[in-house]
């Protein structure tokens, strides 16, 4: 059960953030702005208290919380971000996180990491091997793992920019598999539901609490979510999917 989440306002730099698909174009501040804020409403629907950090120009991505944090029931993680200009997101986070946590631990150097490669299941955290997380970055996450008795279990993966952007639990055994993953031997004892390749983006769906928050657009991964016995809640993330941003990665939630 999830109680709080942690966002941070999309600052007006948010346009010059990282994207592997200019073609989709920068994102509209302003709507990004809406977006934001219901999806803030939407955690709240699902009984989270939010709390809302403020824009930080500086850094045009650091409305993708996600990454530079990992939030378990035991400790905290400051990551360290693969991407160099989104190193100094960090900045800052451990003082929030301490309202909630006593125990925080630091990614160091040489290692990165980014929450979104980061996915839980359970007291099993599967940490991807990305181009933003490096082995010796998950190293050190599993080794802050398996001293407070969880399991972490690193994983190859094929060219996706976060384990979570192919990737998602939705609790109760049920995986959302794009089709990248949906053979990854990993991953092959729990009930997966294979996103459509046309809905690919819709593989980045959160479970939060009772209901499953789903990008709006994707009607046949909304549908076989439903099929599955879970309530979906439909968000609409265009802006951020215009920087590879989807709904996991804009909160941290414990
Ligand atoms: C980036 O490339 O870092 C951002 N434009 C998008 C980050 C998305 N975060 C995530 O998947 N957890």
């Amino acid at each position: 059960m999830f109680r709080k989440a942690i966002v941070r306002l999309p600052s007006p730099s948010l346009v010059q953030g990282i994207t592997s698909n200019p073609g989709l174009g920068k994102p509209d501040y302003a709507l990004a702005l809406r977006q934001h804020a219901a999806y803030v409403a939407a955690l709240e629907s699902c009984g989270l208290s939010v709390l809302v950090l403020p824009a930080e120009g500086s850094f045009p991505d650091s409305c993708f919380v996600e990454d530079i944090a990992v939030c378990t029931g035991r400790f905290a993680l400051v990551a360290r971000p693969g991407a160099p200009s989104r190193r100094g997101e960090t900045e800052g986070i451990e003082a929030v996180l301490r309202t909630w946590y006593e125990d925080i631990e630091a990614i160091g150097d040489p290692g990165t990491l980014e929450g979104g490669d980061v996915m839980m299941v359970g007291d099993t955290f599967y940490v991807g091997l990305s181009s933003r997380t490096n082995r010796e970055g998950a190293a050190q996450f599993i080794a802050a793992l398996s001293r407070r008795d969880y399991e972490g279990v690193a994983i190859e993966m094929p060219k996706t920019l976060h384990l979570k952007t192919g990737l998602s639990y939705l609790e109760d055994g049920i995986l959302l598999v794009a089709r990248e993953f949906v053979d990854h031997p990993e991953f092959a004892e729990f009930t997966r539901i294979e996103v459509d390749p046309a809905e690919g983006y819709a593989a980045n769906s959160i479970r939060v609490n009772d209901k499953v928050l789903v990008p709006a657009g994707n009607p046949k991964t909304a549908r076989a979510i439903r099929e599955a016995g879970l309530e979906v809640l439909e968000v609409d993330t265009s802006e951020y999917r215009k920087l590879d941003g989807g709904l996991s990665c804009l909160s941290l939630r414990f």
